[in-house]
């Protein structure tokens, strides 16, 4: 069985200051997304055990503890990546960029939207640009929690965490100006990457 492990950050828990501060960060990724990889650890041995008994209304709940932290883990180290220190700015990947455009009109019409679904977001939650893999086309999607409302042919090539813990301590509830200041720290070569 995988064992699930929290990967360090790729920069310091200050690099990305002063959009996202020091002590968000160290919360965020030493307590909040440890728990996911916890969770998801604990849910899928639980979940071979159910299975070894045939005990299928217990497989159906570990399943579910999987769906909630595996995608929680795994959105978590999209998002770290997805940032870096002096990071925003517009891609430089071609095919990214004529992607965006051929779908949202322009990057400054993408990332409108982008901003505006994740102040929207119902309760905790993520925005999501992903790229659907049937039609190869971009898209803008939100997630309710982290496994709710899922596309499953699509891939989340830039994710921007809009659970309250993700900003609380620094914007409190002005959620729309902590995802402003995201746009000031995402690494779009990671996006690029992600995309090709
Ligand atoms: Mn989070």
């Amino acid at each position: 069985m995988t064992n699930h492990t929290l990967p360090p950050l790729p920069y310091e828990y200050n690099a990305l200051e002063p959009f996202i501060d020091e002590q968000t960060m160290r919360l965020h990724h030493d307590k909040h997304h440890l728990a996911y990889v916890n969770g998801l650890n604990n849910a899928e041995s639980k979940l071979a055990e159910a299975r070894e008994k045939g005990d299928f209304a217990l497989v159906k709940h570990w399943e579910r503890e999987a769906a909630f932290h595996g995608a929680g883990h795994f959105l978590h180290v999209i998002f770290w990546e997805n940032m870096k220190p002096n990071g925003g700015g517009t891609p430089k990947n071609g095919d990214l960029n004529d992607a965006i455009a051929s779908r949202f009109g322009s990057f400054e019409k993408m990332m409108a939207q982008f901003k505006a679904a994740g102040t929207a977001v119902e309760g905790s939650g993520w925005v999501l640009l992903v790229k659907n893999q049937m039609t190869k086309t971009l898209d803008i999607l939100t997630a309710e929690k982290h496994q709710d409302l899922s596309q499953w042919v699509t891939t989340p090539i830039l994710a921007c965490d809009v659970w309250e813990h993700a900003y609380y301590l620094k914007y409190q509830n002005n959620r729309a100006a902590y995802v402003d200041a995201f746009t000031n720290v995402i690494n779009w070569d990671d996006v690029a990457k992600r995309f090709l």
